[in-house]
């Protein structure tokens, strides 16, 4: 913005912190092909979670059927969600996971 008067500046700096930006989920389904190894290691390569978090995500994936690998703004979950699919094809796996709003 021009800085010809200083409080339209403050205005606008207020009024975007108002706006929380959307959150989607990536969530993973199970399937009774793909291995356990290979969930978790998407896990850790590509929602940045340890060995620890990416085998529980995984185990309670295949317990329940579904789980949340992650919360993001949704340019970045779509990306997520591109990559995992890109990856499981790449390896001959079926797994599938989508967005949700959060
Ligand atoms: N159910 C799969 C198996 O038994 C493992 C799996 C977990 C697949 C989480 C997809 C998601 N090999």
């Amino acid at each position: 913005p021009d800085n010809d008067n200083a409080d339209s500046v403050v205005v606008e700096k207020e009024a975007l912190q108002l706006e929380p930006p959307k959150l989607f989920q990536v969530v993973m389904l199970n399937d009774d092909f793909t291995p356990m190894e290979f969930v978790v290691y998407v896990l850790q390569d590509l929602f940045r979670h340890d060995i620890e978090a990416a085998t529980q995500i995984m185990l309670k994936i295949h317990h329940e059927g579904r789980g949340v690998c992650g919360v993001y703004t949704k340019d970045v979950a779509a990306t997520k969600v591109e990559l995992v699919l890109a990856a499981a094809r790449r390896a001959g796996h079926p797994l599938q996971c989508i967005l949700e709003t959060a």
